[in-house]
């Protein structure tokens, strides 16, 4: 089996501080936080943005005092802008960061009810999206909430706008979403195009349960207070690195290695 490629989503749009303090909004904070996940043994770490105050925000300059805070401490890591924002944000808005060159941007494949709003993706965006990253050269993982997303990648790879292998993140669990069940991840698995590679962020508590399974199948496993802000049932996570140490402990357990990021590259494909 390939060895494991851990990503780290280290804050999101949704949760907050008031939640679990070890939440990062600040570019000390994010930088601290992302340093600690990389030497645990994240090589991708997946980055939303927000203000001081914790407001979300997909503001190129923001992101860029970021990016390069976590550079700095984290040299070679990948590092993964997000486009999917916070609901609500133009697709303008949400793409501001990828002109910023990252090495990989998130590509949200497909609409779908999220809690009680609605995160907008319509075909022509993902055209607008995917259009993006390749002309900047940005490897897309494609966000996948539910089984027809798969069949608009597919769609854009005939277009031309996607090249493979594709990288897929299933993101399972998500109130209203494609529920997170050993089911619905070997489903998926089965529905992507040979030779494409995967990883899956489990909502909340299936954040571990998704990642074990991932593990053994050979799969690539996302943890991160984004997806999940505790670390045991009434427990909250102290810290991402916290997460990212459990995965490596387990993946080692079970006699699968952790990827470096230079790894992560090759196995990814990435230039
Ligand atoms: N915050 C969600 C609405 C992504 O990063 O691409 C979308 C999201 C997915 O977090
Ligand atoms: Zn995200």
């Amino acid at each position: 089996m390939e060895k494991l490629i851990i990503t780290c989503a280290l804050t999101g749009a949704e949760v907050t501080k008031e939640q679990n303090p070890a939440v990062p909004y600040t570019a000390e904070e994010m930088a601290q936080s992302a340093y600690e996940a990389y030497m645990a043994g994240a090589s991708i770490l997946h980055i939303h943005v927000r203000e001081d105050n914790g407001t979300p925000t997909q503001n190129k300059e923001r992101f860029k005092v970021i990016l390069d805070a976590i550079k700095k401490r984290c040299p070679d890591a990948i590092l993964q802008v997000t486009t999917g924002g916070a609901v609500g944000m133009s697709d303008e808005e949400r793409l501001a960061p990828v002109e910023l060159r990252p090495e990989m941007a998130t590509l949200d494949a497909g609409t779908i009810n999220f809690g009680d709003e609605v995160f907008v993706n319509s075909f022509p965006s993902l055209i607008n999206f995917a259009k993006k990253m390749k002309e900047l050269n940005v490897k897309p993982e494609i966000e996948v909430f539910d089984r027809g997303m798969v069949e608009n990648a597919k769609r854009l790879v005939k277009m031309g706008l996607l090249d493979t292998p594709l990288h897929f993140d299933f993101v399972l669990g998500v109130p209203s979403g494609m529920p997170a069940d050993i089911d619905s991840l070997t489903y998926m698995v089965r529905s992507i195009p040979e030779g494409s590679t995967w990883t899956v962020a489990g909502i909340g508590r299936h954040q571990l349960p998704m990642a074990v399974y991932a593990i053994l199948l050979g799969g690539h496993v996302r943890v991160g207070l984004e997806d999940n802000i505790y670390y045991n049932k009434g427990e909250l996570a102290k810290s991402n690195a916290q997460l990212v140490e459990r995965i490596v402990r387990i993946t080692k357990e079970l006699g699968r290695d952790i990827a470096t990021p230079s790894e992560a590259r090759r196995i990814l494909n990435i230039k």
